[in-house]
């Protein structure tokens, strides 16, 4: 989508900090980290968000999800335990309309969820 942030950050039309790219992903740091680390899993095809995935999407999802697991490893937080999110839309919390997946962790976090 030409209008869309996170494909121009996919299509590498504005910098991203990658950590990690391969045909399908690209994952990114966040921006405005909320925890020591805090990585964006980002697909490279544009997916509105959770709710528009389809079954076409299943192998992507499961790789998208290893992936998240390999670079809680990778940046020495799978130990300690770490959380993976994906927000949904206007009331959860959904900024940037491009299916993403944050990786947080290096701090206890909270469990609040408003
Ligand atoms: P959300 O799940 O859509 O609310 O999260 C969007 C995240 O994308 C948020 O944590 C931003 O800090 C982050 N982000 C970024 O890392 N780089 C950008 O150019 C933009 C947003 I726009």
């Amino acid at each position: 989508m030409s209008d869309c942030i996170f494909c121009k950050i996919v299509a590498k039309e504005i910098p991203g900090e990658t950590v990690y790219e391969d045909d399908q992903v690209l994952a990114i740091k966040d921006i405005n980290p909320q925890a020591p680390v805090h990585l964006l899993l980002i697909t490279k095809k544009h997916i509105t968000s959770l709710n528009e995935v389809s079954s076409e999407d299943e192998g992507l999802m499961g790789h998208i999800l290893m992936l998240a697991q390999k670079l809680a490893q990778k940046f020495g937080v799978a130990e300690s335990g770490y959380r993976v999110v994906t927000n949904i839309g206007k009331e959860g919390g959904q900024a940037v309309p491009h299916l993403h997946f944050h990786v947080l962790g290096g701090k206890a976090l909270g469990v609040h969820i408003d």
